[in-house]
């Protein structure tokens, strides 16, 4: 494997290993994948599948001949994080757009995700984003606050979250969608999935994680790390027995203006 290739699926290596000390990824919990097209040589071009061809479950035109890295499906996190050649697989996406082979290093079947995860690349792909990877976790606090009805209209969140800490809203600009509880692993909810990360980097799937896209993996972590830490400081006031105050609109305004952070991808 060349350098540039090692680096990032080291990157995936390192982030794996925070989602477990942070405890957002118990047993199986989570997948990653990251579109390493890009860093792809000539010798991994030439090798030979490992699989027979099998089925994405839908048809992504924009991923043709694209090759990514994907964490195994029922593979642990904490493996990943030591083995990520042995809990992960590269994968090349068929001339039909429907399928894919494995190719390196062992025949390790991508996760469960699948799905969701290329539909977002082929997106991201078709609207000339530089973002390639992209990351499913259950991280704790921003799940707990999903089972809560009145969270979970349009925007309430990403305000609430805002306000909690200034850095959310300079790091998290684009807020955070959110996907009524459907079943894992759907096409359903790659649907569903797909048009929330059009307008937001991170999704939250109700009761139970989260997807957040980036330019690289640790990108995906960090908007996902801070969402969350902005959780956390709203459930500790709430458990020291008061409701958080949170920043006013005027300082949130304040800090879009004086930072011009973006309201939009791209
Ligand atoms: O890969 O988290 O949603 C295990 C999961 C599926
Ligand atoms: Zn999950």
């Amino acid at each position: 494997m060349n350098s540039a290739l090692n680096n990032e699926i080291q990157k995936v290596a390192e982030v794996a290993g925070y989602l477990w000390q942070k405890g957002w990824a118990e047993r199986n919990g989570g997948n990653i994948t990251v579109n390493i097209t890009a860093f792809v040589d000539d010798e991994m071009r030439a090798l030979s599948a490992l699989s027979e061809p099998l089925q994405i479950g839908t048809t992504l035109p924009n991923l043709k001949g694209c090759y990514f890295y994907c964490k195994g499906t029922g593979k642990r996190m904490r493996d990943l994080a030591r083995w990520p050649m042995q809990n992960g697989s590269i994968i090349r996406i068929l001339d039909d757009c429907a399928s894919y082979v494995i190719i390196a290093d062992e025949p390790v079947m991508p996760t469960s995700e699948l799905p969701s995860h290329l539909s977002i690349h082929d997106y991201l792909i078709a609207s000339g984003s530089t973002y390639k990877a992209s990351l499913h976790t259950h991280p704790i606090e921003l799940v707990a606050m999903s089972h809560n009805p009145a969270f979970l209209g349009k925007d309430v969140l990403t305000r609430l979250l805002w306000s909690m800490i200034p850095e959310t809203l300079a790091f998290a600009p684009l807020g955070l969608g959110i996907v009524p509880y459907t079943l894992p692993g759907s096409v359903d909810l790659a649907n569903a999935t797909l048009e929330q990360i059009k307008d937001y980097d991170v999704v939250l799937w109700e009761k139970h994680g989260t997807v957040a896209v980036g330019t690289d993996i640790m990108d995906a972590f960090d908007q996902t790390d801070v969402l969350n830490k902005a959780a956390t400081i709203y459930l500790r006031a709430k458990s020291m027995g008061f409701n958080p105050e949170g920043m006013t609109d005027e300082a949130m305004k304040e800090i879009q203006d004086v930072f011009h952070l973006p309201t939009c991808r791209k």
